[in-house]
């Protein structure tokens, strides 16, 4: 090791000083025990402390990285980045945690332009986890993000992580850099240096974790390659087929206000593209198109052929066996010609799936149960969830998997992996609208809630360019699907 600027020497001797840096044995949020441990909430009772720190990762990014606007990892990281922000006169935008009505509170609060560079500052990096979910909502937003500058990097994996994900990490200081400088300086024992050094090459890589609590056991799923060969029904097959082809567990719920609006989001969204590309699924509620013709279906036929992507009319039928056979199949919109999956409440009884399955089952369609619903307050829980897992499990050859929010929950959990759980109220952001729905993250619901497929509508479709705001959620839903797959 070089031997480091006394700037940086005195700085790592500060924040042992204040105790912002403690040895012992402690549980890290990945679930790991760490010989060491890192606080740097306390440097915001140390103004001399805090301007320093700032200034050194000002420095830290190199002048040909060029950047616009600044915003820290919510929280230790917002008052270092507001302190970057004064003293290079660069502004701030700052990253909201929790959104309670999303229709109308902003993810990203702040002044911005689309297309403008944002330089994520954060504490201290781990895995990179944090500085990927405020990356998220940035991009989502249309601000660019290329560059994230730490104070500490512990070294366990996060700058890899991040530039798979675009993102140059610049570090202040290494973990390990830290702890020889603390050695040298007489502030920890040989035996403790050892104890970390030996810690950081045995955790040397820590995969982005899930946003579960620490001590939460991730259970491994099967590929959906593995799953489409265990599929009983056609449509479903091709669903996990597509999802493996494409890479991409997004459905993307089209609820724009016209059917011409809808064909073109789907295809093309001149003079951006469309977001048939990025999804394996695309969700419609035929019902509200003011402009439908007999023809829409072959149209969106041919746009999900040209992408390959699935159609799903979430049409939630829930009447008696004999009435549904007739609204699946006729009436204005005859959604048997083009849709390859709907889905259907039990509440009415498992005749409901024999009335659908009369129709559908030699038009090779497919069938998703609701077995839960993600606005609050949804009566589809408990038994109910249950009764939808038995009805599934007695129709293999028709359904194709259920409507879920919390497969992981359920006893036994997602259960049968022939069976695929498609769970909509996904967004960047955890929070919800004024009307109920409530949002969980990508990450959250794969990996944490044993979902297969996240369902997204206004989290694309409100977007400047749905189409890479699709990309950033595809990513985001694959990668959280990778987590909990080996
Ligand atoms: P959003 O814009 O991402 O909130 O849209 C969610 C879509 O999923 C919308 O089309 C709903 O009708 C649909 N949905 C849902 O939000 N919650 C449910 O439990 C079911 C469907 Br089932």
């Amino acid at each position: 090791m070089s031997s480091p600027p006394p700037s940086m020497e005195s700085l790592i001797l500060q924040l042992h000083d204040i105790s912002a840096v403690k040895f012992g044995n402690f549980k890290l949020k990945s679930g790991i025990y760490s010989p060491i441990y890192i606080d740097l909430r306390l440097i915001v009772s140390y103004p001399a402390l805090l301007r320093q720190i700032s200034q050194t990762l000002t420095a830290a990014v190199p002048s040909s990285s060029r950047y616009d606007v600044v915003c820290g990892v919510p929280y230790t990281a917002l008052p270092i980045a507001t302190c970057i922000s004064l003293s290079s006169n660069v502004p701030m935008v700052m990253r909201r945690k929790e959104v309670k009505d999303y229709g109308t509170a902003k993810a990203i609060e702040g002044a911005f332009e689309q297309d403008q560079v944002c330089l994520i500052v954060e504490d201290l990096v781990t895995s990179g986890a944090s500085v990927l979910e405020t990356t998220a909502p940035l991009r989502a937003a249309g601000l660019k993000v290329t560059d994230a500058v730490v104070m500490i990097d512990r070294e366990q994996g996060g700058r890899e992580n991040l530039a798979k994900n675009g993102i140059t990490l610049h570090s202040m200081v290494k973990l390990s850099d830290m702890v020889r400088i603390l050695k040298q300086k007489g502030r920890v024992s040989e035996e403790t240096e050892k104890m970390v050094m030996k810690f950081l090459e045995e955790n040397q890589k820590v995969s982005v974790p899930s946003a579960a609590p620490a001590e939460k056991k991730v259970t491994v799923r099967l590929p959906f390659g593995e799953r489409a060969k265990i599929a009983k029904n056609p449509t479903g097959k091709r669903l996990f087929e597509i999802m493996v082809k494409k890479e991409s567990n997004l459905c993307l719920a089209a609820d724009v206000a016209t059917a011409a609006e809808l064909l073109e989001i789907a295809d093309k969204c001149r003079p951006n593209p469309g977001v048939g590309p990025e999804i394996c699924l695309l969700k419609t509620h035929v019902d509200i198109l003011p402009d439908f013709t007999p023809d829409f279906g072959s149209k969106l036929r041919s746009i999900a052929d040209k992408h390959n992507f699935l159609i799903f009319e979430d049409r939630k039928f829930a009447d008696i066996g004999n009435t549904v056979t007739m609204q699946y199949e006729g009436g204005i919109f005859r959604i048997l010609d083009w849709a390859d999956i709907v889905n259907a409440h039990i509440i009415s009884g498992p005749g409901i799936v024999d009335g659908l399955k009369l129709k559908g089952l030699s038009r090779g369609r497919g069938l998703l149960l609701l077995a839960e619903m993600s606005s609050s307050g949804n009566l589809a829980t408990g038994d109910y969830t249950a009764a939808a897992v038995k009805i599934a499990e007695d129709h293999p050859d028709f359904v194709i998997g259920f409507i879920s929010v919390n497969p992981a929950s359920w006893s036994g959990g997602p259960g049968n992996p022939s069976l695929i759980h498609a769970t909509p109220g996904v967004q960047m952001i955890k929070g919800g609208d004024a009307l109920g729905q409530q949002y969980n993250t990508p990450l959250s619901v794969i990996s944490d809630r044993g979902s297969d497929i996240i369902i997204v509508g206004r989290g694309i479709i409100k977007a400047a360019n749905p189409a890479e705001v699709a990309r950033e959620y595809r990513l985001q839903g694959w990668d959280a699907y990778l987590v909990n797959c080996k």
